[in-house]
C-alpha cells in the first residue's frame, strides 16, 4: 500500500472546536479518520507526524523549514509521498523555501491548507486534505509519481510551490500561479499537465544540471539548511527618499536584497537611486530584480529597466516575492564565489521562472 506521511505545522486547517467550550483548538490528527471518513477509502497508509507545535503561520521562520526539510529527509525511504498541512498566510514562503532546501527530491511534498477549521462544516480542509493525500499518492502506469515536486493543492488545483502565491485572503480559491499553469487540475477527475511537472529523470542533480538523473539510479536527496538570513525586500514607492533606500542598503550584515520594481522592471532614473544601488553591489550584496505586478516579468525594455541590468543587479524575471526570497536565501547560503551566486541566481534551478 502507498504510504504517505502527513505532517500538521498549524495554520487554520487543524482546527476543530472544543465541544464543551466551542473555541477553535488544534486537532489530534491521530482521530483524522474519524473526523474525516472518507479519508479511509483512498486506501493509502496515512502516517501522522507529531512534532511540531501547531503554530498560526505567520509565526514561521527559518528554523522550521529546516525541521521540515530534516523530518522529510528522515522518512524519506518508508515513504512514498508527503503532505504537509500549513497555515496559509506564509504557505507559499515555506514551500518555495522546501523546493529549495530539497535537492534531487523525487518524490511528491504536496502543501495544503484551508480558509475555514476543519471543525467547521463548511471548511474547505477536508477536500484539500483528502485530494492532496490523493495527489501524493498517485503514480503512473510505471509505478512512478505523478508529481514528484514541492507543490501547493489549494481549491481544485495543484500548482507548483515556486510558482504559487496566495492572492485571496476572502475566497476558497485563495492561491494563484499567474505564471505557470497548474500541475493539475481537479473535477470529477484529477487531470494531471504532464507537460509541466517536472520529472527527476529529465533533470539533473541539484548541483550538477550536467549530469542525468535516471529513475533506476536517482541521485540521493540531500537537505540545504544553511539558509542566509541577511536579506530584505524593498519595495519601490513614488516618493521613496534617498535616505529611506540607502537606510535599508546600510543594513548591518546585509547580504542580498530581492528588489520588487515597476511593471516590467522599471524605477526611478534619478542619480542617486542608481548610486545607492551601485553602492550596495560593490560592498558584496546581491540585488535581485522582480515585478510588483501578479503577472509577467522584468525585461529590460524601458531606460531605467536597461540602466538597472548594467549595475549588476540580477534579473529576477518572473519569478513570485516568495520564490525570489527563498532562493535567494538558499543560494547565499551556499557561500558560493559571487560570479556562481550570480550564474545561480540567473539560472531556474526548480522551475521557478520561465527560460
Ligand atoms: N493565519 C492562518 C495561518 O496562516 C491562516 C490560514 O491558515 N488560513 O496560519
Amino acid at each position: 500500500m502507498t504510504r504517505i506521511l502527513l505532517i500538521y505545522t498549524g495554520g487554520t486547517i487543524g482546527m476543530v472546536s472544543d465541544p464543551v467550550t466551542g473555541a477553535l483548538k488544534p486537532l489530534d490528527f491521530r482521530e483524522l479518520e474519524a473526523e474525516i471518513p472518507a479519508i479511509k477509502s483512498l486506501g493509502v497508509e496515512i502516517e501522522y507526524h507529531e512534532g511540531f507545535p501547531p503554530i498560526d503561520s505567520s509565526d514561521v521562520t527559518p528554523a522550521e523549514w529546516t525541521r521540515l526539510a530534516e523530518t522529510i529527509r528522515d522518512n524519506y525511504e518508508r515513504f512514498d509521498g508527503f503532505v504537509v498541512l500549513h497555515g496559509t498566510d506564509t504557505m507559499a514562503y515555506t514551500a518555495s523555501a522546501l523546493s529549495f532546501m530539497l535537492e534531487n527530491l523525487a518524490k511528491p511534498v504536496v502543501f495544503t491548507g484551508s480558509q475555514i477549521p476543519l471543525g467547521v462544516l463548511r471548511s474547505d480542509g477536508r477536500e484539500n486534505l483528502v485530494t492532496a493525500v490523493e495527489i501524493a499518492a498517485a503514480c503512473n502506469e510505471a509505478g512512478r509519481p505523478m508529481a514528484p515536486e514541492v507543490s501547493i493543492y489549494f481549491q481544485d488545483r495543484l500548482f507548483r510551490a515556486v510558482r504559487a502565491t496566495k492572492w485571496s485572503a476572502e475566497q476558497l480559491d485563495a492561491f494563484a500561479s499567474e505564471n505557470y499553469p497548474p500541475l493539475a487540475e481537479v473535477g470529477v477527475t484529477i487531470h494531471y499537465n504532464l507537460a509541466a511537472i517536472r520529472r527527476p529523470e529529465n533533470l539533473g542533480s541539484a548541483h550538477r544540471p550536467d549530469k542525468k538523473n535516471t529513475p533506476q539510479n536517482p541521485e540521493p536527496l540531500k537537505i540545504s539548511t544553511s539558509l542566509c538570513t541577511d536579506v530584505a525586500l524593498i519595495r519601490l514607492f513614488p516618493g521613496m527618499t534617498q535616505k529611506a533606500l540607502e537606510a535599508m542598503l546600510a543594513i548591518d550584515g546585509l547580504k542580498g536584497v530581492v528588489l520588487q520594481t515597476y511593471g516590467a522592471g522599471n524605477t526611478p532614473t534619478a542619480e542617486w537611486f542608481f548610486a545607492a544601488l551601485e553602492g550596495a553591489i560593490s560592498k558584496g550584496i546581491t540585488i535581485v530584480n522582480i515585478t510588483q505586478c501578479p503577472s509577467g516579468g522584468v525585461a529590460a525594455i524601458y531606460e531605467s529597466g536597461v540602466r538597472l541590468a548594467g549595475t549588476g543587479v540580477v534579473s529576477g524575471r518572473d519569478m513570485t516575492p516568495e520564490a525570489a526570497l527563498a532562493k535567494l536565501m538558499y543560494v547565499l547560503g551556499r557561500d558560493l564565489p559571487s560570479s556562481d551566486t550570480v550564474s545561480e541566481l540567473a539560472r531556474p534551478i526548480r522551475g521557478e521562472f520561465s527560460d
